[in-house]
């Protein structure tokens, strides 16, 4: 039996899986270690410990002590700038920092939304890479993603992975490669990334220091697995149907489809949806709803305050509030940023004439009723665009075990929801390893098929009328009441 490391980074947490390969059609996934990652806020600039997470990382692969290979993902965009030597210049910046804000508005006195999402199908975002990189101190030799990063200190390999490559706003989706043309329009050197590895590379073993340090044999393989944690969960989507969509559910809920070709219209750009990269060289053509961020970012606030959630009966009681009671746009920029969540919320539901949620259970009934209402506009917006009806969605990803969420989408969109594998990510970053080594068949359906072996998923049919989603739903985009 073949095993496995997957390396999976979150922004709330990371894990190394050790992924057991079993009978060459099934993935048997077991915890090695789980770590906390938060984004460091010091005068006013947000940052990732990026070495502690690879402290975090040493020791999980010490846990899973025999591994044939190793693939990282991580969430998508942030990146560690190299000198010449290959050593790191400065903490990378988290995501959620301010100055990605003024980057992109610098950017965009230069050239516009349109030229940028016409050349890489990516939709502007004030943290894409492409922006983030023009407020970078000059001098850095290198840029390396942040799975990139930890992928080169493993293997002493400097890769740009390719799914993850595709959400810098720098990627060609015609030709795979690097846009010299976006590149131009924003005034990036190209000269800090690499050529594009494709999914799925075997790069090389560990380092010798790697092996001394957890354990694992000098032969363990390095390999450059679908890098981007999305492009991992969505290899991972157990499809049973060909009208199936995605949500890639957790700190972000990633909405969409894959297709052969982008949809890089105005349309497209108008409606939030973006164009990345999928395992296999198709597109993820999704929508960016922030997810569970705005849970999270509560159940921290309480607890900071001194509160005892307990998250399995905060759930429970939001079940049984009363539904659609006010409803918020989870996409508004004021709840990007770390703090106060509930404050921010509760703000929201004043200035717009609802009802103002108090308790920790009408807050998370809010948040979880205005998520299930956003996948309901997201999957719209979706089959508008592509021309193409959506008749099942999977829920994946941690936000797959909230059952009150999947329940709430199945009743927001009419649709039945299937929800796992929750361990999606690191299943499809497994999957990609095990396919790179030739451990199960090549191409997309052999995947699948091992993905639907490997993670049986749990059924909700849609109950109850839609017409209280229809009204919430224009409750929301109406004048305030
Ligand atoms: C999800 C994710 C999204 C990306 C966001 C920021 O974890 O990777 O796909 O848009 O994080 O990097």
């Amino acid at each position: 039996m073949t095993v496995l490391a997957a390396v999976d980074l979150g922004a709330s947490s990371g894990r190394v899986m050790a992924a057991r390969v079993v009978d060459g059609d099934r993935i048997g996934l077991t915890e090695a270690a789980r770590f906390p990652n938060r984004a460091v806020q010091v005068r006013g600039r947000l940052y990732w410990d990026v070495l502690g997470l690879w402290s975090g990382v040493l020791d999980g692969l010490r846990a899973v002590g025999e591994a044939a290979a190793i693939g990282v993902d991580s969430w998508a965009v942030d990146y560690g700038l190299l000198d010449a030597d290959g050593h790191l210049l400065a903490n990378p910046y988290c995501y959620r920092d301010a100055r990605g804000a003024k980057a992109k508005a610098d950017v965009l006195a230069r050239t516009t939304p349109e030229t940028l999402f016409a050349l890489t199908g990516i939709q502007p975002q004030p943290f894409n890479t492409v922006f983030q990189l023009t407020a970078d101190a000059p001098g850095a030799h290198r840029a390396l993603l942040v799975p990139d990063l930890l992928t080169y200190w493993l293997s002493g390999e400097a890769a740009w992975e390719a799914t993850n490559a595709s959400t810098t706003g720098l990627l060609d989706p015609a030709t795979g490669d690097w846009s010299a043309a976006a590149a131009d329009a924003a005034g990036i050197d190209l000269g800090l990334l690499g050529p594009v590895t494709p999914t799925g590379t075997v790069l090389g073993p560990v380092l010798p220091e790697i092996a001394d340090a957890t354990g694992l044999a000098a032969a363990t393989q390095v390999i450059a697995t679908a890098s981007h944690d999305t492009a991992a969960a969505v290899a991972a989507v157990p499809y049973e149907g060909p009208n199936a969509a995605y949500i890639s559910c957790g700190t972000w809920s990633l909405v969409g489809t894959e297709r052969d070709t982008p949809i890089a219209t105005p349309a497209a750009l108008d409606a939030g949806f973006t164009n990345e990269r999928g395992a296999d060289g198709t597109i993820r053509f999704l929508r960016n709803v922030a997810g569970l961020w705005l849970l999270s970012e509560s159940v921290d606030t309480w607890r900071r305050r001194g509160h005892d959630i307990d998250l399995a009966d905060l759930l429970d009681a939001a079940g049984k509030e009363e539904r659609l009671r006010s409803v918020v746009d989870p996409d508004d920029p004021r709840f990007a940023d770390p703090g106060d969540m509930p404050e921010r919320l509760r703000a929201y539901c004043a200035e717009t004439g609802q009802p103002v949620p108090e308790t920790p259970a009408q807050i998370a009934a809010c948040i979880l009723d205005s998520l299930a209402l956003a996948h309901r506009r997201a999957i719209d917006a979706l089959e508008a665009l592509t021309g193409g009806a959506v008749d099942t969605i999977h829920i994946v990803g941690g936000g797959s075990k909230n059952a009150l969420l999947c329940q709430l989408t199945a009743d927001a969109t009419g649709r039945p929801v299937l929800a796992g594998p929750d361990e999606a990510t690191a299943l499809g970053n497994a999957l990609v390893q095990a396919q790179a080594l030739g451990l199960i068949g090549p191409g997309p359906d052999a995947r699948r098929a091992a993905a639907r072996a490997s993670a049986q998923p749990r059924r909700h049919e849609p109950q109850g009328p839609q017409d209280p989603w229809e009204q919430a739903t224009r409750r929301l985009s109406g004048p305030p009441q």
